[in-house]
């Protein structure tokens, strides 16, 4: 790694504070190096780290952190922040298990201002910290960092709405690197960038490059050049006040922008001077996602969040053949299924590569609906195109259909439309952590009226769960867990199954596992040590009560398995339907724990919520002993 010897004199911030404005420059250069060094090795967020190293720096710079709150949107661009409060020496840890935490966390640090994962929820957040402080004449100052992207999401703009309107003083920067994961979407970024400050911008730096060029051959010439730049600069602070920048004018905040966001010492300038003004303050950076790192730069998508990798070559393609995952399965499934039935759309909030839509996307551009980060919005927007007889499929990560619970039951069940949710990432994500898990679905989604549940255990039991689901007039949700099953062909056709029947895969003898989803696996394992009978259900909802009937009929002990937390899941479903049926057997429910979980490696969480087979068997084997003994008693 290249020295840091600025950045080696770093620990907490009050050590930025003590060095000239002048060196800034320099520490940004090793920060970055730093970064690169350190993401390199342990994989996460990278791009847009990168692309906030200088305005990390201004910040801690400027503002009194901890007692003033940084607030971070998202927070998957909060490693130099991480770095310079700290955390520097346990970097290497990066989202293992036990080591440092991808985002911002409150328990963490006392310079994590607050918990998120989550986008659009910096401004909220920051304002009531803002109005906590007034009530309690504490000087804090409290600033909000949001991203053109996060920006999209409606709950941004309902805490822009709300503080524009308020005697409070708080900052929000809209960080605009014109990216979201994948290039930003919708009217905002283009009213961003249609800013005309941006051409003049451009052309500044064009005659400032080309006059460098050019005229750096003629004596005076370079002088003259200057004093033009510097007069454009005027028109651009005149114009701030022009019709184009009254958004956010209009919402009750002082605009200030757009400024360069990797010239530290001008943000370090800028930020002192807004520091002390009164009232809501936008001030607009811009910055480019990848900043300084070429590979990064030219490919910010790629780049967003990695694994381990060679700096000097970038990321490496595997060249063993890897099973498909689960999101492959699905961006497979709906193509082919667009391709019989024309009147299939997909919706995506921001996440088309994550949810596999990429090549949905470049095939069908007017079926696709990239709708920006806004969940609540996604869902709506489906069941308005079913009303209008269309087949949409909403293909969302679990932890992110969270945001849009009310529209999912207001807006669609409610009126029984036919939207499929492709619910991916359901169950341990693993280094995202607690706030990407997506263990509460099963739960949130089991009590809203009208909805058919699918829980696929393999790839092809997706493909098969994905027709079936999708041929039905009425709301339909297939969950499925993140990264690769078990390896075995999904096939190509879209042949469907009986809704709401399960399958038996095993017949064991005492004891019958009634698993749900990616708990089957785990569940085969385990039968063959304890020669157990293990149901696939396949649906949570509608659930085969006649097998259930069956299974409770032929054991003595029942065993219900799910990725999901045991309260109120698929596990809860059973003992319901089980004491409807006035059947009484003793019912073990596994599943994920009632406590926040942690952030690492997918096997050792598993292995932590008893999860894995071994711990199933251990779990089962001591439950047997204590019914065992009740029964002697
Ligand atoms: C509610 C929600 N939906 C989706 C995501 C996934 N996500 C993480 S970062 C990101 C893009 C954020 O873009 P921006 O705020 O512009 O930050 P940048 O990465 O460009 O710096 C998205 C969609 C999320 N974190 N939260």
């Amino acid at each position: 790694m290249t020295p840091t010897p600025l950045l080696d004199k770093i620990e907490f911030p009050q050590d930025i504070r003590r060095l000239q404005k002048s060196q800034l420059p320099q520490l940004a250069d090793e920060l970055r190096s730093y970064l690169l060094d350190s993401v390199s090795k342990t994989g996460g967020h990278f791009a847009s780290n990168l692309g906030a190293v200088e305005l990390t720096i201004a910040l801690h710079y400027v503002y009194q952190t901890p007692q003033d709150h940084l607030v971070w949107d998202v927070g998957h661009q909060s490693y130099p922040h991480k770095i310079l409060t700290g955390r520097k020496e346990r970097m290497h840890t990066m989202r293992q298990y036990g080591g440092l935490s991808g985002f911002p966390k409150l328990s963490e640090s006392e310079y994590d201002a607050f918990g998120v994962g989550h986008s659009s929820t910096s401004i909220g957040a920051a304002l009531g910290m803002a109005i906590a402080d007034k009530l309690q004449f504490k000087p804090n100052r409290s600033v909000a960092i949001i991203g053109d992207g996060a920006m999209t999401g409606g709950q941004a703009f309902e805490a822009l709405n709300n503080a524009g309107d308020m005697d409070v003083d708080i900052l929000v920067i809209l960080n605009d690197n014109e990216m979201s994961i994948s290039p930003n979407v919708g009217a905002l970024p283009k009213y961003l960038a249609r800013n005309p400050l941006h051409e003049v911008k451009d052309l500044v730096k064009s005659f400032k490059h080309k006059s460098e060029r050019v005229l750096g051959l003629v004596p005076g010439a370079l002088d003259v050049a200057q004093k033009v730049e510097n007069k454009i600069k005027g028109l651009i602070e005149e114009s701030s006040d022009s019709d184009t920048l009254s958004l956010f004018d209009n919402f009750g905040f002082v605009y200030t922008g757009p400024v360069d966001g990797h010239d530290v010492i001008q943000l370090v300038e800028i930020l002192e001077e807004i520091r002390n003004r009164k009232g809501p303050q936008l001030l607009h950076v811009m910055t480019k996602k990848g900043q300084g790192y070429q590979l990064a730069e030219n490919d910010p998508v790629a780049f967003h969040a990695v694994s381990a990798f060679d700096p000097a070559h970038g990321l490496s393609k595997s060249s063993s053949v890897m099973p498909l995952t689960y999101t492959q399965i699905f961006g497979r499934w709906i193509l082919d299924q667009a391709a019989v039935d024309e009147r299939l759309l997909a919706i995506t909030p921001a996440m088309r590569e994550g949810s596999g839509l990429v090549e949905f996307a470049q095939c069908y551009p007017q079926r696709y609906f990239d709708v920006g980060i806004a969940e609540q919005h996604a869902v709506t927007f489906a069941a308005g195109l079913a009303c209008g007889q269309m087949k949409p499929v909403v293909a969302i990560y679990s932890t992110f259909l969270q945001r849009a619970y009310d529209q999912l039951i207001h807006d669609v069940a409610l009126q029984n439309l036919p939207v499929l949710f492709a619910i991916d990432r359901g169950g341990i994500v693993g280094a995202d952590g607690p706030t990407h898990a997506g263990i509460y679905d099963l739960s949130y989604l089991r009590c809203v009226p009208n909805l058919v549940i699918a829980v696929p255990s393999d790839e092809h039991e997706c493909r098969l769960l994905l027709s079936s689901c999708y041929q039905l007039d009425q709301p339909t949700a297939v969950r499925y867990p993140r990264g690769v099953g078990t390896g075995i062909d999904a096939g190509t056709d879209l042949e469907t199954v009986a809704i709401g029947k399960g399958i038996i895969h095993r017949q064991g003898s005492k004891i019958a596992l009634i698993a749900f989803g990616s708990m089957v696996q785990p569940a085969l394992v385990t039968a063959e040590v304890i020669d157990a009978t293990v149901a696939d259900m396949r649906f949570v909802k509608p659930l085969d009560k006649d097998l259930l009937l069956q299974l409770a009929q032929e054991h003595d002990y029942l065993v219900t398995l799910e990725e999901n937390s045991v309260m109120g899941g698929a596990g809860s479903a059973v003992l319901e339907s089980l004491a409807r049926s006035g059947l009484s057997r003793p019912v073990l429910v596994l599943g994920i724990p009632d406590k926040v979980t942690e952030h690492g490696d997918t096997n050792l969480l598993h292995d932590q919520m008893g999860l894995s087979a071994a711990k199933i068997q251990q779990q089962i084997e001591e439950w047997i002993l204590t019914q065992n003994h009740s029964e002697l008693k």
